[in-house]
């Protein structure tokens, strides 16, 4: 990936022949948000980076801190950044080791103020602050141009004479001293509320080398005048700062005394862009590019809509699936089974007393029609609303399993599969109807490993031609969602109160294989009282 020049282009501003603006940042996100206001440049300002970090404009963070912090806007921005470098953190020696530090950190220039280590902010009793020697800063921006592999880093001489009360005079004996020290502008300071001072030091000193300013107290002053003055580079130093104080003082304060979020969400960024700022779009690109492709968990749709006659009394004001059955309704017990399985999205369909219907945390789809229709509908009322880039998981909603059965079907690959149990002689000698399972094969040792098809599901299936019990589980693979969908609604027009084995029929006889997969026992249909009584040692 090619990455923009940040030195060359800060030098490019420094030299341009119009009036340039570089904008305060003191963080990545501030970095982030300067370049996308449109700014060429950041100011990463020693007041602003010390008062996020909480401590005072006085060399209390030490430099290593200040570097991690721009290394950071650094990362977050293609802008090209100037460190405000305050005395450069020591003397000549300590200016050679910031800049390679810097060049390492691709921070395109610095700029050091002639003042005494530790600094106190311009703006606090500017006049009692005593100013370098003027050999001795000199000293420091040679050494600090010196230091410097790449030409084009640049150096920005900060003079302090009219802060501390010096006149014209001293301010450009140091601008001329430090000018042919090497430095490759003069930033010129002033706290009056006027633009006075640097305007007649600008008129002075005309076009020697570029001239910065930072306009913080005579911030009225048009721009234009300072246009019309030939000024190189206008700092904008502390204003992002200053907003985003003004905005966490404003919400926290609301947040307090509302012990609510109502007044402030509106009025803040929501969630969404925190994470466009982040760039969590790219991560997610690039995860999709890099990372193996994650088996993503299906989604699973329970056909809980019925009653449960059957079972009488018990079901008059609760459809069957939420019996209890030891601390728990049926529901429950299924839901936990496929959470094991890592199966989170349960979509059940609901009907008969469905206000009873209301587990925590599930997905209702309501079958209000179902006395008059059958299974099939409610698996398409189910199907239309389910994650198409998963499959899909099918089962009763009276059906306690062990969780293996379904974890077979979900890791099959074939485009419909369904679960057959080869115990399936107890539900003949139970008496019970059962839908019962012809396939390719007969399960044996010779069906390991072999891909077996349904060939036919029917309760009247003659004993003789029975291999297995098919007990409602099926797996629909992403891919056959839209057709399976497509075919239950065909067989609908004709048929609405079809159950599910019918669509099995379609899909068979349209050539669309489904795959068995044998299972023996671990599953419990509850249709009588003495099912209840044995589902709690299930
Ligand atoms: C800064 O932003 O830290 C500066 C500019 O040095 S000023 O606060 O005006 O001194
Ligand atoms: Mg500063």
């Amino acid at each position: 990936m090619k990455r923009p020049d940040k030195v060359a282009a800060f030098r490019s501003l420094l030299v341009s022949p119009q009036l340039e603006f570089i904008c305060e940042a003191h963080s990545g996100l501030s970095a982030k948000i300067v370049e996308e206001a449109g700014f060429k440049g950041i100011w990463a300002s020693g007041l602003a980076i010390s008062a996020q970090l909480g401590v005072r404009d006085n060399n209390e963070a030490s430099w290593t801190q200040v570097l991690d912090v721009i290394e950071f806007m650094a990362d977050a921005s293609t802008l090209p950044i100037m460190l405000d470098g305050d005395t450069g953190y020591g003397n000549f020696n300590n200016v050679q080791r910031l800049v390679r530090k810097l060049e390492q950190r691709d921070i395109a220039a610095v700029c050091l103020e002639d003042k005494v280590f530790p600094k106190t902010n311009s703006f606090i009793g500017g006049n009692r602050q005593p100013l370098a020697e003027i050999d001795e800063f000199c000293g420091k921006i040679k050494a600090g141009k010196d230091a410097q592999a790449n030409d084009n880093f640049s150096i920005v001489a900060r003079v302090e004479a009219f802060i501390a009360g010096w006149g014209l005079a001293e301010a450009l004996r140091r601008a001329e001293a430090y000018h042919a020290a090497g430095a490759d502008a003069i930033l010129i300071h002033s706290a009056l509320r006027m633009p006075d001072e640097i305007l007649a030091f600008k008129t002075e000193w005309g076009g020697r080398c570029p001239v910065v300013i930072v306009p913080t107290t005579y911030y009225a002053t048009p721009t234009e005048v300072f246009r019309e003055h030939g000024i190189a580079l206008v700092i904008w130093a502390n204003h992002v700062l200053r907003a985003g104080i003004r905005a966490m003082q404003e919400t926290t304060a609301t947040l307090f005394a509302s012990e609510s979020l109502v007044a402030v969400e509106d009025a803040i960024a929501p969630v969404r862009e925190v994470f466009r700022l982040q760039g969590a779009a790219a991560l997610q690109e690039a995860e999709d590019r890099y990372l193996p492709k994650a088996r993503l968990a299906p989604s699973a749709i329970l056909l809980a809509a019925a009653r449960g006659e059957e079972l009488g009394e018990l079901t008059a004001t609760l459809p069957k699936t939420m019996l209890p059955i030891g601390n728990q309704p049926l529901l429950g017990h299924i839901v936990i089974t496929l959470n094991a399985l890592g199966i989170n999205r349960i979509h059940v369909v609901r009907g008969y007393a469905k206000a009873a219907v209301s587990l925590p945390g599930l997905h209702y789809v309501d079958n209000d029609d179902f006395a008059e229709n059958g299974e099939l509908h409610s698996l398409a009322l189910a199907l239309s609303g389910v994650d198409t880039d998963v499959p899909v998981i099918v089962c009763y909603g009276d059906v306690l399993f062990k969780k293996y059965i379904v974890e077979l079907l979900r890791d099959i690959d074939a485009p419909v599969a369904v679960a057959v149990d080869t115990n399936w002689q107890e539900s003949v000698n139970r008496h019970r109807t059962a839908d019962y399972a012809r396939c390719s094969l007969p399960y044996s040792r010779a069906a390991y490993n072999r891909e077996v098809d349904l060939l036919e599901i029917d309760p009247q299936l003659a004993p003789a031609a029975i291999h297995g019990e098919w007990m409602g589980f099926m797996k629909i693979a992403a891919a056959s969602l839209p057709g399976v969908r497509a075919i239950a609604d065909e067989i609908l027009r004709h048929d609405r109160r079809a159950k599910l084995p019918a669509l099995l029929h379609e899909l068979i006889r349209r050539g669309q294989p489904v795959r068995a997969l044998y299972t023996t026992g671990n599953w419990l249909d509850i249709d009588s009282v003495e099912d209840l009584v044995n589902a709690g040692g299930f």
